[in-house]
């Protein structure tokens, strides 16, 4: 990855289970994230927050929660990278729950014609909004790229489906959580790679260059590669910051920042997005400057 990265916060928890994960931008910034990765020689420029947007009940029956909230902050996170990209910066999108990443696919297509998606999440969010229990749209954002979920959020941007699955790939899900797993989606989809979190800790550097060989493949050399980082692919027994506790499946946090580096080190990255992570969940910020290191550890490996 090469350019000065642009901070671009993203107050929400519109798709969310509950409040709070509004509140990560701005504790981020508190915590040193920008002075760290300055620190650490990446340079970075603070472009602000979108308008944010905190959850609220929905009705009991509603199918997609929210939906009217999360496709307005998708849409300003769209418009938000690419002013961002047309600098020449590389956004950092900083969530915000996982709905804020159909939005920077879409903000990127309208500097790039083939964007690819390096998808690192403790869920595969492969469902579509009417087969999760919840109606909770963070579980449904991978649904909604790949056209599989059809609300207002998979139509954010000029083409549709968002992504082919060819430009997609998933590492480190839970193959056992019902609500955003689904193996018949991946069995029909033989181009999508993808390993779940049980591959992903045997084997996070195989896992990892497979990854990137997909995402150049089928044309992909000049592709913008977005790597999206929900903190719930990290288990929650190390590092319990993700808005829905992730125990016993992810991977360790070594193990993610092993992965993001080599992510983030390859050529044609074009965005980062960081999901999930909740501040409420650590008053006294500890967790939180473990999270900062992580970060900071997978960006400033980048070539
Ligand atoms: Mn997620």
């Amino acid at each position: 990855m090469q350019g000065e990265l642009a901070f671009i916060g993203v107050p929400t928890s519109a798709g969310a289970h509950h409040a709070g994960q509004d509140r990560a931008p701005a504790v981020l910034r508190e915590r040193g994230l920008l002075s760290r990765l300055r620190s650490a020689g990446v340079p970075v420029t603070d472009s602000g927050d979108v308008a944010g947007e905190v959850w609220s009940p929905d009705a009991v029956g509603a199918a997609a929660r929210n939906i009217a909230a999360v496709v307005r902050v998708a849409r300003r996170v769209a418009d938000a990278v690419e002013r961002e990209s047309r600098a020449g910066r590389v956004p950092l999108v900083v969530g915000g729950d996982c709905t804020i990443t159909p939005g920077v696919v879409a903000g990127l297509q309208r500097v790039n014609d083939d964007v690819r998606l390096a998808y690192v999440d403790g869920d595969a969010d492969l469902s579509s909004p009417e087969r999760t229990r919840s109606g909770v749209l963070d579980a449904t954002g991978v649904a909604h790229l790949l056209g599989i979920a059809d609300t207002e959020l998979a139509r954010i941007g000029a083409r549709h489906p968002l992504l082919a699955a060819h430009q997609l790939t998933l590492l480190g899900y839970d193959a056992t959580d019902r609500d955003s797993y689904d193996a018949a989606a991946l069995a029909a989809r033989p181009e999508l790679v993808h390993a779940d979190d049980r591959r992903l800790r045997e084997d996070p550097d195989g896992c990892t260059a497979r990854a990137l060989a997909a995402l150049r493949d089928r044309g992909g050399r000049d592709a913008a590669v977005v790597v999206h980082f929900d903190i719930d692919a990290v288990d929650s027994r190390d590092l319990p910051l993700a808005n829905f506790p992730h125990y016993g499946t992810g991977v360790p946090a070594e193990t993610a920042r092993r992965v993001l580096r080599g992510l983030l080190a390859a050529p044609g990255v074009a965005a980062v997005v960081l999901t999930e992570v909740n501040p409420t969940h650590d008053p006294d910020g500890a967790l939180l400057d473990r999270y900062v290191e992580l970060v900071v550890g997978a960006l400033a490996g980048r070539a």
